[in-house]
């Protein structure tokens, strides 16, 4: 089986597909897209992924998009350890967990937004960090209002770690771009800590990357 996932150092979604495909013990190539410097835009990479985005997923030569339908992809090829539970109603708990940074805290605070914040209505640099920082806080915020009605025990759905955890520990690595504590979201903290002690999540922090490496650690 040959997996390559185009990916980048900084980007939440490629940490979440890194992860999910660690956890699942599918070995597999990164090739860098760095979507700072716009490498998205260029012919070589449209031809890859026409949304001008990371994660692209290739499992041999079939391409697959977006982080949530990659990760349900892995559980259908390796149903092993799951990353989605088997009861029908958790599984869409977990959906709705996750969809919560991937569909709603998440996008806001991507290259292209910041860019067009800039260029279309003159936000400087202080203006898109506090724009940042703001949905962040409030995907973080939400994350710990869910926790509270429903405790980790001690991961987020339960005794194994899972896509819910994926993406809180996702959210949890934005903060730490724009140097948000997590004092107070002490059930997110939980999660992360949980899931930042193991060799899966901890090796595939942004800064453990090999691109990230190679530009000389500058971000
Ligand atoms: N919803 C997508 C996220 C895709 C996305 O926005 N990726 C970011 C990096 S995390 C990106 O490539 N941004 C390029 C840009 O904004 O120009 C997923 O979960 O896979």
């Amino acid at each position: 089986m040959s997996i390559k996932v185009y990916g980048f150092w900084r980007s939440i979604a490629s940490f979440r597909i890194r992860v999910a495909l660690k956890l699942k013990a599918l070995p597999f190539e990164e090739i860098s897209i760095d979507i700072l410097q716009g490498k998205q835009f260029e012919p070589g990479y449209d031809a890859v992924n026409p949304e001008h985005v990371v994660p692209t997923f290739i499992h041999d030569g079939h391409s697959l998009y977006q982080s949530l339908a990659i990760m349900e992809y892995l559980d259908d090829i390796k149903p092993t350890p799951r990353l989605l539970p088997d009861d029908v109603k958790e599984r869409a708990y977990a959906r709705s967990l996750a969809l919560m940074t991937i569909a709603d805290a998440h996008p806001l605070t991507v290259p292209r937004v910041r860019k067009h914040l800039a260029g279309s209505f003159g936000a400087d640099a202080h203006a898109i960090e506090a724009w940042v920082t703001h949905w962040t806080v409030e995907g973080l915020a939400a994350y710990e209002r869910f926790l509270e009605r429903r405790k980790p025990a001690p991961f987020a759905l339960g005794k194994e770690v899972g896509l819910a955890d994926i993406c809180i520990a996702g959210q949890v690595v934005g903060a730490q771009y724009v140097k948000v504590e997590l004092d107070a979201y002490p059930l997110v903290k939980s999660i992360s800590d949980r899931c930042f002690a193991l060799p899966e999540f901890k090796s595939s922090r942004p800064f453990e990357q090999p691109d990230y490496k190679a530009a000389g650690g500058k971000h």
